[in-house]
């Protein structure tokens, strides 16, 4: 079975083709960004039809933590639609047979009913420091849900909950909280540092992921002869964003103070997701938080070592 995977330099787009990898029967198609406009739709016809793969997982989009998506939302909103758009028009012209689009907890409502059901979707008011991106990605699952009921093409989406792991973005300010904090936390402990700053109060609620969990749920999905327009992807379980700078200290061996910057925002204040439905098709998650986070310290010492880090805008 041919699969292209855009996005295969990504975090979640590299651990898809390592899991495909180990598996037999897939023909694993990739293509960098400067072989490959994914914003030029004339470009990703010509590909496709090229190509002619019969599977299409999307993990191509730009993302960010709370700060950029705050900051950049043009840039947030144009990106991903045009991804999304392109990607999903040319499959469908082109003949691909199944299409897996990614989601992301941050696009259902702020103030949903916790865990999060997938029927929450669309029923209230975004979180405004991510509202861009959610719009965006929200366009991609109607764009497939309404693609696979009008086309019947077996086009849909998993929804992933916080992700994690090697490959991850440390950039200081655009990255999400967890790689922010394995960085912080680190210099702070090579520079002899006394304290580190968080943002925010604390008190935000969010649930992690293994980034290698989610590429076992994608690639389960693809298995399923009618799976659901969109899935929740998560673990299950949430921890307090003070919980999380606990876990990332312990786990780097940082022994000052922690102290919160309030002027930062907090976003969303709680986004725990109900995994009741991909639990009863067969799918969990593997890798606890704290293992999780060990290994991702260890990858990030090494990357740093091979001046390999992933840190960009
Ligand atoms: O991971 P994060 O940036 O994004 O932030 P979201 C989660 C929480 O961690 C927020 C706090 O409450 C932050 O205030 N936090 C504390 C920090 N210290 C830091 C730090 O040093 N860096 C960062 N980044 N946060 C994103 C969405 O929301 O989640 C995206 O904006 C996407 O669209 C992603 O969906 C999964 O979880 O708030």
């Amino acid at each position: 079975m041919k699969i292209f995977v855009s996005g295969h330099r990504g975090m979640v787009g590299s651990a898809v083709v390592r899991a495909l990898k180990l598996e037999s029967g897939w023909d694993v198609v990739t293509r960098t960004r400067a072989e490959l406009d994914l914003y030029d739709q004339a470009a990703v016809d010509g590909f496709l039809a090229v190509e002619k793969p019969d599977v299409v997982l999307n993990a191509a989009a730009r993302v960010g933590g709370v700060y950029a998506n705050n900051t950049y939302p043009a840039e947030f909103i144009r990106e991903n639609l045009a991804i999304n758009l392109n990607l999903v028009h040319s499959s469908w012209n082109n003949g691909v047979k199944r299409f897996l689009n990614l989601g992301s907890s941050c696009i259902y409502p702020r103030g949903a009913p916790q865990p999060m059901k997938e029927e929450c979707l669309l029923t209230g008011t975004l979180e405004k420091t991510n509202e861009a991106y959610a719009v965006a990605k929200i366009c991609g699952l109607e764009l497939c849900r309404h693609y696979r009921n009008q086309y019947g093409v077996l086009f849909h989406s998993a929804m992933p909950t916080n992700l994690y792991g090697p490959g991850d973005n440390y950039h200081p300010e655009n990255s999400h909280v967890l790689p922010a904090l394995m960085r912080k936390f680190h210099e702070a402990k090579e520079a002899g540092a006394p304290q580190v700053t968080i943002w925010g109060t604390g008190k935000p609620r969010r649930e992690f992921l293994h980034v290698e969990d989610l590429a076992a749920a994608l690639l389960h999905l693809l298995k399923l002869e009618d799976p659901p327009d969109w899935v929740n992807v998560g673990c299950g379980k949430d921890v307090s964003i003070r919980e999380l700078a606990e876990l990332v200290m312990s786990a780097v061996g940082f022994e000052g103070k922690i102290v919160q910057d309030t002027s930062m925002p907090d976003g969303n204040p709680k986004k725990l997701m109900d995994v009741s439905r991909i639990l009863s098709t067969g799918w969990s998650p593997s890798i606890s938080l704290r293992d999780g986070i060990a290994r991702t310290y260890e990858e990030f010492l090494e990357q740093l070592a091979g001046g390999e880090l992933r840190d960009s805008r």
